[in-house]
């Protein structure tokens, strides 16, 4: 996989994030996850569980039921507190990487277990999409694709690895995604194996 296949818009940094600055963000991460709780994503109607679990910090939070479907909420789904803050370092990341005049007002944190995955999706929940999308990741590497705008436009393949950065702007806001799986071991930032990935978004205008 080379950088310049990816789709337009899409920027890697790989290695981005030093070892100490991951250790610290999984300290922030853990605290997070100690006030706002990982709680079970479920697909809208069927209510079919996903593999990854959840939390959220911001203002507002990324949640799914199966009766209210997708939606972007201030208040934990379970707790109905609002979600905790979001660490000062990965504002600062956003300053420098997102090229965009406000701040993030979202940050969904995904936590894979070494067998959790995520079907191919695009972002749409947002009502801002000229806002790009910050992800980072933290632990097991895993195996990323990403397509183009239609659900059936060819998709490529790459690894994703501890301390990566990924900026989705222009076309790659909107592009088809997904993690097809985890490379159980392959990183010794967590306790155990898994993965954490975080995307910071802006949501409103
Ligand atoms: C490409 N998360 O939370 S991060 C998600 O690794 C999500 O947990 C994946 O897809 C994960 O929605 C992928 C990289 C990423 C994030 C947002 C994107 C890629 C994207 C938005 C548009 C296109
Ligand atoms: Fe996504």
């Amino acid at each position: 996989m080379q950088v310049e296949d990816l789709p337009y818009g899409a920027k890697w940094v790989p290695q981005c994030l030093d070892r100490l600055e991951q250790e610290a963000l999984v300290d922030q991460i853990r605290q997070i996850a100690a006030e706002a709780p990982l709680f079970v994503p479920r697909m809208p109607k069927t209510g079919k569980p996903m593999s990854v679990r959840m939390t959220n910090c911001g203002p507002l939070g990324w949640v799914t039921t199966k009766e209210e479907g997708y939606r972007y909420q201030s208040k934990h789904p379970e707790t109905g507190r609002p979600w905790p803050d979001i660490p000062q370092k990965l504002l600062e990341l956003w300053s420098e990487y997102a090229d965009y005049p406000l701040p993030p007002q979202a940050c969904l944190v995904n936590f894979y277990e070494a067998s959790a995955k995520m079907g191919l999706h695009q972002d749409k929940d947002e009502e801002n999409f000229e806002a790009p999308v910050l992800s980072i990741s933290l632990g097991d590497t895993c195996l990323f694709r990403i397509g183009g705008k239609n659900r059936k436009d060819p998709t490529r393949s790459f690894k994703l690895t501890s301390g990566d950065v990924m900026l989705l702007t222009n076309d790659s806001r909107l592009a088809y995604h997904g993690v097809d799986r985890i490379y159980p071991g392959t990183s010794s930032l967590l306790k155990r194996a898994g993965r954490i990935n975080l995307t910071l978004r802006r949501v409103l205008q």
